[in-house]
């Protein structure tokens, strides 16, 4: 079978994620040859990743547009203009049904917003810093983003917010992967990709071995975005502007395992001042992450 080189966006996702836990990227490049992919082309996209340079990930147009076949169910999302948690009220502010993705606000505090950053500031990984081409140091300015992630339940903060996120997406806490803090600075840019991972790309049975496929996602905005920053879907024409304390939530796979090609989603650039988000991907079953994992 021909080596693959072409980096589907689940792949895009898996290098991105992974350096921003700090992982070596020769580690990463090891991993996606032994799945198959031409050894220049993994340590070309490893590289890509870390600059935001592409290559990038198959084009889109070869899928079809539709979610062919995809069965909307009830919304996990509880119904109504306002989700009462056990400590705050979150307000529904824009709804979309197919796909189901839902614009809430207030679900963090200024407070909340300005401590996630605070916390973050000092662990984001700067792993852009080794080129994995020639080995050496090298600080990239202008790289697409870096990241953090706070364990389920790390501590007392921590553990509030993932009850409240959890109420609010109505799905339990253990299923919840850890928090993921990303910082993009101008330039930086999520491109279009699923969240959930595409049972027929490889390493995706990897991904699920624990926990099993990602079910919905809530995207909050830690800060204010001066230009640029807002999170689109491209299939349906939907572009969220970022508001400190307000979330984009989104679900995708039902109870029959169908995946919504709908919430192909991505980060637009940002085109003047800095951009923060918390996110919080749910998985289908318990996923193993505890506080003593985190980094
Ligand atoms: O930064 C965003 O707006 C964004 C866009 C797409 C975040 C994510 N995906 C994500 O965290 O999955
Ligand atoms: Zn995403």
């Amino acid at each position: 079978m021909n080596a693959i080189t072409q980096l589907p966006p689940e792949w895009h996702d898996w290098i991105r994620e992974n350096l921003a836990r700090g992982c070596a990227p020769q580690a990463l490049i090891d991993d996606m040859v032994r799945n198959r992919f031409d050894p220049i082309f993994a340590r070309a996209a490893v590289n890509g990743v870390m600059t935001n340079s592409g290559p990038m990930t198959a084009p889109f147009e070869e899928k079809p547009k539709a979610a062919a076949g995809y069965a909307y169910e009830k919304p996990r999302l509880p119904a109504g203009n306002l989700i009462r948690t056990s400590d705050r009220d979150v307000r529904i502010v824009t709804r979309v049904h197919r796909p189901m993705i839902a614009v809430l606000d207030g679900v963090l505090s200024e407070e909340e917003c300005d401590e996630l950053i605070r916390l973050s500031a000092n662990k984001m990984h700067r792993s852009t810093t080794v080129d994995p081409i020639s080995g050496k140091h090298e600080v990239i300015a202008d790289r697409s983003s870096e990241g953090t992630f706070f364990a389920v339940n790390a501590d007392p903060f921590i553990a509030r917010l993932d009850r409240r996120i959890s109420e609010v997406m109505d799905w339990p806490v253990e299923n919840g992967e850890g928090l993921q803090v990303l910082h993009y600075n101008v330039g930086g840019e999520y491109k279009p990709h699923f969240d959930y991972f595409p049972p027929d790309e490889p390493g995706s049975h990897v991904q699920m071995t624990i926990g099993g496929q990602r079910v919905s996602t809530l995207v909050m905005y830690l800060n204010e975005v001066a230009e640029g920053g807002t999170t689109i879907f491209p299939e349906i024409g939907l572009e969220v502007v970022p508001k400190k304390g307000s979330a984009v939530y989104f679900e995708y796979t039902n109870s029959y395992n169908q995946l919504d090609r709908l919430t192909l989603h991505g980060g637009s650039p940002v085109t003047r001042g800095e951009k923060w988000i918390v996110t919080k991907w749910m998985r289908q079953r318990r996923y193993g992450e505890t506080a003593a994992s985190a980094t």
